[in-house]
This record gives structure tokens, sequence and C-alpha cells, in this order.
């Protein structure tokens, strides 16, 4: 089923952020709970063209801030609430890797977008993944993989992104694995809900 978000109304009891999000088939409501996150920091990453920055205008969290801190490297930020957002594209620029340490620091969680259908670059995807990891500054933070353009034909399925990523060898983080549209919507708020629980267990 694809769904295409309509409308989406936003209420706030005590704690809890509770969106309500209609479809335009009419086949019914779904709606996510956010628990009041405290200033928390997620890292969206992943290859260029992957769809981060659809995946950002498709949650109408607001403006997207974009800022060039280096030649080269282009950083754009979301601020949401008590969440912030920070993004960009990795892999192919090992010069500028050192500098990305800067946005790690405090960091509570990682969503890596996939693009399943491109399959020339899924090696190098993993490559990057693990070398983002590699980083001290990420230590024990959950990590949402969105197998992302799911929609298309000969998208990998989570099982091949989970299997080609090895990680079931993968202890020091949890991880999860969500296909997703970032043009219908499809499965972007399944994967945050997973994050948002896991966000809430953070004592930090
Ligand atoms: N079919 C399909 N196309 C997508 C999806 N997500 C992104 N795209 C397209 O992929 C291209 C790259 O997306 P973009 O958000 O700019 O990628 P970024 O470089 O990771 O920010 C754009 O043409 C998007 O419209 C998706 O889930 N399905
Ligand atoms: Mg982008």
């Amino acid at each position: 089923m694809t769904t295409v978000v309509e409308k989406k109304m936003n209420l706030k009891i005590n704690d809890y952020y509770i969106s309500f999000y209609s479809n335009t088939t009419n086949m019914g409501i779904f709606f996510s709970i956010f628990k009041r996150l405290q200033d928390k920091r997620i890292l969206l990453l992943g290859l260029d063209a992957a769809g981060k920055t659809t995946i950002l205008y498709k949650l109408h969290m607001g403006d997207i801030i974009t800022t060039i801190p280096t030649i080269g490297f282009n950083v754009e930020e979301v601020i949401y609430r008590s969440l912030r957002m920070t993004m960009w594209d990795v892999g192919g620029q090992d010069k500028i890797r050192p500098l990305w340490r800067h946005y790690y620091q405090g960091s509570n969680a990682l969503i890596y977008v996939v693009d399943a259908c491109d399959h020339d670059r899924i090696t190098e995807a993993k490559k990057e993944l693990y070398g983002i990891l590699a980083d001290g500054n990420l230590q024990d933070i959950p990590i949402l993989i969105l197998a992302n353009k799911s929609d298309l034909m000969h998208a990998l399925s989570v099982s091949e992104i989970t299997r080609l990523f090895d990680l079931q060898a993968m202890r020091d983080h949890s991880w999860y694995v969500q296909a997703s549209s970032a043009i219908s919507g499809e499965g972007l708020y399944e994967g945050l809900d997973w994050l948002s629980q896991m966000l809430s267990k953070q004592r930090k």
C-alpha cells in the first residue's frame, strides 16, 4: 500500500508528542507517539543521492539550514522541538573525513540512509558506515538503517541489506533496518518510532 500523508495533526499531552497522519486513501489514521526527548542530536548520513534531503523534507521538520563550514563539505541541519538533525553526504572524500568528527560529538543516534537500488555502491555504503562507526565518539549509539527507495523495482530487501552489511555480527550498537520510501513517506515513521524508543531509554 502506498501511503501519502495528507494531513498531520500534533498534540502534546504531558511528556508525549502525538502525531496523527491521515492518508489520501482514507484507509485509516496512523499515529506515532514520541516521548519528549531531551535535547537529542541525530546524525543522518549516507552516500550522496541516498535520499537524505528528501527524507528531511518529507518529515516536515521545518527549514533546512545549509552551512558550508569547510570547502567541499555541506552540512544541513534541522532543529525540531528538542531534536537536532545534522546531515551530510559521506563517501569518497577521505581527506575531509577528520572534519566530520566535530559533528559526531554528543550524537545520540545515527540514521544511515542507503539507496537500496544502488547495487553498484552497496559495498561502498557499507564501508562508509563502518568507517563512521570506528570513531570513538559514536560508541554505543543506536543505528537506524533506512533501506530507502524501496518503492522502486530491484530494491534490496531488509534481509539482503542486513546480510550485506554483516549486521548480525554487530555487537556494539543496537540496530534496526527499515525499508522506506522518502517519496511516499512509507517506512519513515516506523523507523523513527524505533529510534525514539531507543532514545527515550538513554540517560544522557
Ligand atoms: N523513487 C525514489 N526516489 C527517491 C527516494 N528518495 C530519494 N529519491 C530521489 O533520489 C534523488 C536523490 O535524493 P536526495 O534526497 O537529494 O539525496 P541525498 O544526496 O542523500 O540528500 C532525488 O532525485 C530524489 O527524488 C525514494 O525513496 N524513492
Ligand atoms: Mg542532500
